[in-house]
């Protein structure tokens, strides 16, 4: 497989993190969806990333239709999202919302920098909209304790928090101050110290 996209997305990242959990092996082509968008339209007409490459040609886009497509692979009982209601539709929407957060957040970053007019009404959408989805995720995930979201073990709900936590810090300083947020903050540092989050991880290349 060939995972085309740079780590400092956190759409790109979730998916990097997840092949690596779970040793499927790939190549990396750390194209940026504006400097390389040429390579990555022969793949992908949208030029979006993450744009995965599968053995057989075929092209997957969209980071949880990947996910979706990867936890196929995962021997059983293995995938990152969990098998059993309700456990598995709580940890789609935790994943949903850090998920939109990191949508919000690229699309801030891209009113600031892309727009020569810049939208204040757009820009105080988008603060408001990560604002108020990592309130409620705090809140959450106080409640459950322990080291992970669901279960005794890393899922894609605690991938998609941790990369889009990072994504805001790298691209939008000053944006958030973490400590409002001591519960996903702590999650994240610990994932952000292990070998795969740093593998897997570059610093932020703002788009040219
Ligand atoms: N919903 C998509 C979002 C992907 C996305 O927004 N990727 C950004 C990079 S962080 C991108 O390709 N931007 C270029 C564009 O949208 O034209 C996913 O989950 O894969």
């Amino acid at each position: 497989m060939i995972l085309i996209g740079q780590y400092d997305s956190p759409f790109v990242r979730r998916v990097g993190v997840a092949l690596r959990l779970y040793g499927l092996p790939f190549k990396h082509e750390p194209w940026s969806a504006f400097g390389d968008a040429d390579k990555i339209r022969a793949y992908n007409p949208l030029t979006r990333v993450p744009t995965l490459v599968l053995d057989n040609g075929e092209v997957l886009i969209e980071s949880h239709i990947i996910l979706d497509y990867l936890d196929s692979l995962a021997p059983a009982g293995k995938a990152m999202f969990p098998a059993a209601e309700p456990a598995r539709h709580q940890a789609l929407k935790i994943a949903s919302l850090a998920m939109g957060v990191g949508e919000k957040a690229v699309s801030l970053f891209y009113e600031k920098r892309l727009h020569t007019h810049v939208s204040d009404v757009w820009i105080e959408r988008c603060r408001t909209q990560i604002a108020s989805v990592l309130e409620v995720l705090e809140v959450e995930r106080g409640k459950r304790g322990g080291d992970y979201w669901f279960g005794d073990r890393i899922g894609h709900a605690d991938i998609a928090v941790a990369v889009v936590l990072r994504f805001i810090t790298d691209a939008h300083q000053g944006l958030l101050d973490m400590n409002h947020f001591p519960a996903l903050a702590i999650d994240a540092a610990r994932l952000e110290a292990t070998p795969v989050f740093t593998e897997i991880s570059q610093e932020f290349i703002p788009p040219a």
